[in-house]
Formats: C-alpha cells, sequence, structure tokens
C-alpha cells in the first residue's frame, strides 16, 4: 500500500495517515476546492469506543426467546462467537418465515451507511433478504419523501430535478437572480450518496456575483447562504403562501407568461381561479401572504416584479418538503418558474436542492456505473419509509397513499443494515414503543448507535476503512478506488461476509455469494460494467493501481432544456406530456389535505397557530454542519462544536433573555411529546422565536428503562412529530416542531451516548 493511501467517503476523498490500526490524520485530495470539514471527524472513527468489538445477542432474547418486550434500549448483552449468531439468526429468520411468511420481515433498512458501491449495505441486506424469499420494503426517503410522489405526477420525475438539474456554470454564466426558498447552505453542498471528489458550488456562487448575480434568501437563519445576500426570514412554514404572493402579482400585472403556460403546462386556468380567489373570495395577494408570513407585502410585489424582468431560477430547497404538506412548495416552486416562462432556458427556471446537496448543478455522468444485481422481491407489500411506527403499531390497518389503500403487514422481525432510525424517525419515545411490538430486531452497523442498542441480535460491521470497494455516483466524474486502509477492528466482519455464511446457512449460499471473494466481486463487477461501455477503460488491475478513473460527463445541462425546446419529442412522463399545474389525478383522489393545485394549507406545528400559545418557539431540526446524520457524532468536527458535552441549540437573544438564559447554559427543550437538552448559543442571525437544533447527536435517554425519559444529549426527534405530509405522499415531516425552552436547573447528567452497553461473557 502507498504511504498515504486514498479513499472516499459521502463527503470527499482524502489520503489518510493510518497507524495503530486506525486513521490518524487525512488530507483532502488534490483537486477538492472547497473540502468538507466532515473530513475532521475520521482521525481516530476505526477505533472508537462506541465500536462494536463482536456479535452480542440481548440478554432477554437469548434467555427467554423471540417476543415483544420492554427491555429493548435497557437491556444487557451477551457476547457470542459469530458460529452461535448465525446460528440462532439464521434459526430465527426461518421461524419469522416459517410461522408467519416472508411479508413478517421489515427489511426497508433505510439509511445512508458508508460509500462503496460493493459493501453498500442497503444493496447487501435487500439482496439477501430477497433470496430468502422476500420482505416488506419501505418506498422513497427521509429527504425525499413529499418531492418523491409529487413531482413524477407533475413533471414526470423526481431525480432528474437533481440529477439533470441546470449546471452550475450556466447559473455562474447566465442567472441574474436566484430566489432561494430555504437558502443555499453550503454546509449541506458538502456531501452526495455514494461519495463526491469535488465541492463546486462556493466557487460558482462566487462566480456568480462576480458577474453582478444577486441572491434572495427566504430562510429563518442568515447563514443558510454564506456571504452577501438579501434575507428574509419569514415565519418559518409559510413559504408557499410566499410564493403565491409573487404569482398573483405575475398573474394580475400581466407579468405572466401566457404562452409558454399554454404550450408546456396544463391547469394554469384552474389554479389561477384559485390565485384570484374567484371560488374561495379570497385573493392570494400580497397583502394576503405578507399577513401569513409577516414579510412586508411592497417587497413580495417588488421582488415579483424584479423576478419576471430578469433571468431568475426560483429553487426549493429539500427542507421545505419534509413539513406537513410538503407537496405544495416543490410544486408551487416549479408552477412559480412556469408563469415565469424561463423554464429550460440557460440561467433560469426551476431548481430543487441547490444548498442541500452536493449533487445538484454538478454535470451527470455519460455512463451507468458498477452495480451489484439486485433480483426481485417476491413480496410486494411496502410502506412509505417513514410510516415504521404507524406499520409496527398498527398491523392490518388501511391508511391512503398515492392514490391507493394499503394494508400494514404484521411484523415479526426488522431487520436493520445500514441506517439509524433513531437517527432519522420522527417521535422516538413513540418509535421505541413500536420496536417493543415485533418478536425481532436485528441490526448490523459498525458502531452502538441507540439503534444496536435496541436491538436483540447485534451484528458487527466493518466501516469502508477495513475492506476493499470502489465508489460511484451519477453526479460524481471519479470512479474511486477504496482500498482497505486498516484490519477490521475487533472481531468486526464485512456484511457481505455476514450474509454470505448465513445464506449458507439458509441454504442458497451459493446463489448469494456465486462462489466469488468480495475482491472477486469487484473484479467481475467492473468488468461487466466496462465491456457495455463506449469507450475504453483500463483494467480492472489498472484501475486498482491507478486508485481512481475520471468518467465523461454531460456539461453545461439546464434542466428540461428538451422539454422547452420540443415538448412533443421531449414529453414529460405525467399523463399529458406537460408540467400538471392542475393534475387531473391528485384531484381525483379527493384528499383533503392535497388538492388538484399548489394550496396553501395552515401547518399545525407553526407559530400563526394555535399550539404556539403553549410551544411558542419554532425549532428548525436542520442537517448538521459538523457531521452526516448520526454519523461519526464522536469524531473532533462534531464534538467541537458541542456546548458542555450537548448539542448546540441557537436561540436568538430576545428569546434568551426572556428565559434567563446565557450562551453556555444547558437548556431544557421540550414539549408533550417528549424533551431533551442541549446547550446555548446565543445568536442574532435567526429569527425571532426561532430555534436551531440540527439532528445527530446520538439519543441519550436519562433512564433507558423509561420510554419517555428525556435525551441528556439533545436529539431534535424526541419532539418532532410522526405524522405524513399528507395523504398523498406520507413524507417525513421533521424539518420542524414547536417547543418551549428553559434553562436546566438540576444537574446536569453525564452524556453516554457513545458507551457501548453492558455486554457479558458467557
Ligand atoms: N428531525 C429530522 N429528522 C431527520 C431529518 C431532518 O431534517 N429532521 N433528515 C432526514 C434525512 S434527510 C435523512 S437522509 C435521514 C438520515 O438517516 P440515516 O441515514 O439513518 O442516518 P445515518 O446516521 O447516516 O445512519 C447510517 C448508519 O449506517 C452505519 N454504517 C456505516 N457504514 C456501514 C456499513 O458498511 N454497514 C452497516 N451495516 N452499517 C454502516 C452508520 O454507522 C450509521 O449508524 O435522517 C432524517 N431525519
Ligand atoms: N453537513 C451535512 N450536510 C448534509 C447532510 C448532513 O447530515 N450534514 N445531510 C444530507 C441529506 S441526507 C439531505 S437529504 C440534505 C437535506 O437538505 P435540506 O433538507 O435542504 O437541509 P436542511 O439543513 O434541513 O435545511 C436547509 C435549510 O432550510 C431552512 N429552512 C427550514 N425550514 C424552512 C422554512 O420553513 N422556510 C424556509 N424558507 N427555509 C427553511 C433551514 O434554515 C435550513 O438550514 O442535506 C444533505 N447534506
Ligand atoms: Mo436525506
Amino acid at each position: 500500500m502507498p504511504a498515504r493511501p486514498t479513499s472516499l467517503t459521502h463527503w470527499g476523498g482524502f489520503s489518510a495517515e493510518v497507524s495503530s490500526g486506525d486513521i490518524a490524520a487525512v488530507t483532502p485530495l488534490p483537486g477538492d476546492d472547497d473540502p468538507s470539514p466532515l473530513l475532521g471527524n475520521l482521525p481516530g472513527s476505526v477505533r472508537h469506543r462506541s465500536r462494536i468489538a463482536g456479535p452480542a445477542i440481548r440478554r432477554g432474547w437469548l434467555d427467554d426467546g423471540p417476543g415483544p418486550s420492554r427491555r429493548r434500549g435497557a437491556d444487557e448483552f451477551v457476547a457470542v462467537s459469530w458460529e452461535e449468531l448465525t446460528d440462532l439468526l439464521a434459526t430465527e429468520l426461518r421461524r419469522v418465515v416459517d410461522t408467519h411468511g416472508n411479508e413478517a420481515i421489515y427489511g426497508g433498512s433505510y439509511g445512508w451507511a458508508s460509500a462503496g458501491r460493493f459493501h453498500h449495505a442497503q444493496s447487501q441486506v435487500h439482496r439477501f433478504l430477497k433470496m430468502l424469499g422476500g420482505y416488506t420494503y419501505s418506498r422513497h426517503s427521509y429527504s425525499l419523501g413529499a418531492t418523491g410522489v409529487i413531482m413524477p405526477r407533475v413533471v414526470g420525475t423526481h431525480d432528474d430535478l437533481f440529477k439533470r438539474s441546470t449546471d452550475w456554470d450556466v447559473i455562474a454564466a447566465r442567472t441574474d437572480l436566484l430566489v432561494c426558498f430555504g437558502g443555499l447552505a453550503m454546509k449541506n453542498t458538502g456531501t452526495n450518496h455514494g461519495g463526491t471528489t469535488a465541492h463546486p458550488a462556493r466557487d460558482a456562487l462566487r462566480r456568480f456575483r462576480g458577474r453582478g448575480g444577486r441572491i434572495v434568501s427566504f430562510s429563518p437563519l442568515r447563514d443558510d447562504v454564506d456571504g452577501e445576500c438579501e434575507w428574509y426570514a419569514p415565519v418559518p412554514g409559510t413559504d408557499v403562501a410566499i410564493m403565491l404572493g409573487l404569482a398573483y402579482v405575475l398573474a394580475t400585472e400581466r407579468l405572466a407568461d401566457r404562452g409558454f403556460l399554454e404550450t408546456h403546462c396544463v391547469g394554469y386556468d384552474r389554479f389561477e381561479r384559485y390565485l384570484l380567489g374567484a371560488d374561495d373570495g379570497v385573493a392570494k395577494s400580497p397583502q394576503w401572504a405578507a399577513a401569513i408570513c409577516g414579510l412586508p407585502a411592497d417587497e413580495i410585489t417588488a421582488l415579483a416584479r424584479r423576478m419576471a424582468a430578469q433571468r431568475t431560477i426560483v429553487t426549493v430547497s429539500w427542507s421545505l418538503q419534509r413539513v406537513r404538506h410538503g407537496e405544495q412548495a416543490p410544486w408551487l416552486g416549479l408552477t412559480l418558474a412556469a408563469m415565469l416562462g424561463q423554464i429550460g432556458l440557460p440561467g433560469g427556471g426551476f431548481g430543487h436542492g441547490y444548498g442541500s446537496m452536493n449533487e445538484p448543478g454538478l454535470p451527470p455522468l455519460r455512463c451507468g456505473l458498477p452495480r451489484l444485481p439486485q433480483g426481485i422481491n417476491p413480496v410486494s407489500t411496502f410502506i412509505p419509509v417513514a410510516a415504521v411506527s404507524d406499520m409496527l403499531l398498527h398491523p392490518g390497518e388501511t391508511f391512503d397513499y398515492n392514490g391507493m389503500r394499503l394494508t400494514y403487514p404484521d411484523i415479526r422481525c426488522v431487520y436493520w443494515a445500514g441506517g439509524n432510525p433513531f437517527h432519522h424517525h420522527q417521535n422516538i419515545p413513540r418509535l421505541r414503543r413500536a420496536l417493543a411490538r415485533v418478536d425481532t430486531v436485528v441490526v448490523h452497523d459498525p458502531y452502538w448507535t441507540a439503534m444496536a442498542k435496541h436491538a436483540d441480535i447485534v451484528v458487527p460491521s466493518t466501516t469502508a476503512f477495513e475492506r476493499e470497494d470502489y465508489s460511484g455516483s451519477k453526479n460524481d466524474p471519479v470512479l474511486m478506488a477504496m482500498p482497505k486502509l486498516v484490519e477490521p477492528y475487533a472481531d468486526s466482519r464485512d456484511d457481505y461476509t455476514t450474509f454470505a455464511a448465513l445464506a449458507d446457512r439458509l441454504g442458497f449460499g451459493e446463489q448469494f455469494t456465486e462462489g466469488r471473494t468480495a475482491r472477486q466481486w469487484l473484479a467481475h463487477l467492473y468488468e461487466k460494467w466496462s465491456a457495455e461501455l463506449d469507450f475504453a477503460v483500463p483494467t480492472f488491475e489498472q484501475f486498482w493501481r491507478d486508485g481512481s478513473l475520471r468518467l465523461p460527463t454531460e456539461r453545461g445541462l439546464t434542466l428540461l432544456g428538451d422539454f422547452r425546446a420540443d415538448p412533443v419529442a421531449h414529453r414529460l412522463g405525467t399523463p399529458s406530456g406537460r408540467i400538471e399545474i392542475f393534475s387531473e389525478d391528485i384531484a381525483g383522489f379527493g384528499y383533503a389535505d392535497c388538492a388538484g393545485h399548489p394550496t396553501w394549507f395552515e401547518p399545525t406545528e407553526w407559530l400563526g397557530g394555535e399550539r404556539a400559545a403553549t410551544y411558542p418557539l419554532h425549532l428548525v431540526a436542520n442537517q448538521p454542519a459538523t457531521r452526516l446524520h448520526g454519523q461519526l457524532d464522536g469524531g473532533s468536527t462534531s464534538q467541537s462544536a458541542k456546548v458542555v458535552g450537548r448539542e448546540a441549540i441557537r436561540m436568538h437573544p430576545d428569546d434568551a433573555a426572556a428565559r434567563g438564559v446565557a450562551d453556555g447554559d444547558v437548556v431544557r427543550v421540550f414539549n408533550d411529546r417528549g424533551a431533551c437538552l442541549a446547550g446555548a448559543v446565543i445568536d442574532d442571525r435567526l429569527r425571532r422565536s426561532v430555534v436551531q437544533l440540527p439532528t445527530g447527536a446520538w439519543f441519550d435517554p436519562a433512564d433507558p428503562a423509561d420510554y419517555d425519559a428525556m435525551c441528556v444529549h439533545g436529539n431534535p426527534n424526541v419532539l418532532t412529530d410522526d405524522v405524513g405530509t399528507s395523504s398523498l405522499a406520507r413524507g417525513s415531516t421533521g424539518a420542524h416542531v414547536l417547543v418551549q425552552v428553559e434553562k436546566f436547573s438540576g444537574p446536569i447528567p453525564p452524556v453516554r451516548a457513545h458507551e457501548p452497553p453492558v455486554i457479558r461473557q458467557r
């Protein structure tokens, strides 16, 4: 191995200094102009004390066998051998399948796991469970729960909105005005699912500003845009009202592009009746919007005129759809851009997710990527991913989803590899009760996350740095080799080896491995992929020696450019082939919470509603600047931002003063669902009555046996509501929640989130 081997994470490539079986130091790869600070979490992560050293079984499960249990999360564990683990797990899977059918296994396994496509945990677990005869699966993501359902219906795609979005270079060269709902948070552009080797957003914005480009940011946080911008801080959750106010000005001042609406869209007339108040008597005017969002009406009017006069992109961050009625903001953002008539023109039109992820604005590959074949799931039962607690708590009940009426299956075994529901799911006290109902919880993870602590069968995985793999991401031009940097920690194993042994015990070993080692799979998938390319690439051995391979990309894209040029030849995948400002299909579902055109619905968790009388602060639970989700929370970038060992909650000086809270105080954040401690940071770069507590502090209950205990570390998902966006998508609504904050007066409890549970030897 070279002295400083290179590898890759979701947030960037690096070269590593390796010593004593761990990563000692990392340096970003040359060519990355704006490396992610998250790289700072890597040193010391392989041998961190929160690693799972070996296979473990929960005491109660081992003694009493499978069954519902409220001891999950509070019990001790018993260390077992790999032999025993494989035996117990294979026997339990066989029992569940034989007694209850394959549908009784929930193999959703949502989560980001690590970069590296072969060992990608979801690919491995789903392939394994398919060969076992299938499993109940999940659709869509916590990232894009609402978008993933609404946008295919109204613009015929959702992932092309990011993967074939308008190139940063085009924005830098052609756009005059970027109107950003949810800002353009550079902290978020560090990451890309599958890995990333470059971060061009900041430089593109520098060039854009250098040409005189302007940024208008609607966001509760000033620092959602780095550097100069026109900052508007509306009441959180009111973007749809603001967009309606803007649309009203376009409609009534003859600024809407009637030609484009006529040739490329359907249903504008139906929407306009709503906009002008023809049916309900309520004109959605700037004055109407101002009363809801708290911004001056004349500024909304002035902005609408500017948008029509200039080359403008309307961009909507993903956070805006992770709220109740989250379908509306991206749909209305698209509608507003359609009214401006600039969709498909270079530097104009619509964006979704600039400032949410690295991928938007990056040119897509001109080719596919090596892929592990997945097979077909013989079970057709599924849930929208964020309905996991609903499903576990309500087997047999029916619910609406995307025009279908579905039934929750009766789950006996929850199988998780590569994700952390105690990071991603809302209302953790409810999640704990849901997990208590099943017979068996299986978790593969390298770390003792709260999810691993709630498992019955704990399977210690390796990290991406203890095995061989390669990257793969549609909007990254480099295929990176990921050599093994260090030997696997203690008795951990990669998920492939675990599943191969299980498959062998269950009688389909040969089918699962096809007789290949992991290294042979890497070579095989690479060779299969390269044989289908229309250009030459080096042999696998050569690629592995080179360490990386640059692939061709499609530069200079404009979102929907083809469709604009020829809406017939490039018809969209919607029923009409056009942008659906009114959707007959959605209207036909008759949902009270999602109409046939974009609509303002009052949220439940917002400052304008009744709930704010009891919980008067609007908590923004956004993505952490210091880590990816809960990953490597113990690392130094993450730890250095904690306050008294807790996650930092930002408060406006006035809100802090009103509560006698000073910078550096430990505070209690609470509502009727739960409570957590956090460390106060006083900052005037946020709107009054807004507090910000990012996700990702590992859940740490004061008393693990009490399912209502407060989290002493600052996980906002003890507070969030586990309710879907609407009957259409049932996406996660974790971005917003109303809370109250008080200075914490008791003795400050220790943070034990990163300590392993009690593990007995036999
Ligand atoms: N309140 C609120 N909640 C949110 C959000 C929000 O905005 N607000 N955002 C949501 C969003 S957008 C997302 S995407 C989710 C993210 O939720 P998750 O993706 O579930 O969060 P991660 O912490 O990335 O979990 C990945 C887990 O995989 C493990 N892992 C890494 N490599 C491997 C491997 O090789 N094998 C195995 N078996 N495991 C591995 C890591 O240790 C980690 O525990 O959170 C959601 N939750
Ligand atoms: N550093 C880091 N980057 C990440 C991640 C991470 O964990 N860490 N996670 C990645 C993942 S999986 C995803 S899906 C994306 C998510 O991307 P997003 O969902 O866009 O990310 P957030 O940080 O939750 O939200 C972006 C900003 O929207 C603003 N905002 C919140 N509510 C409102 C509102 O009602 N109105 C307006 N106008 N603005 C609002 C917040 O101030 C927030 O900072 O981020 C990705 N990037
Ligand atoms: Mo996400």
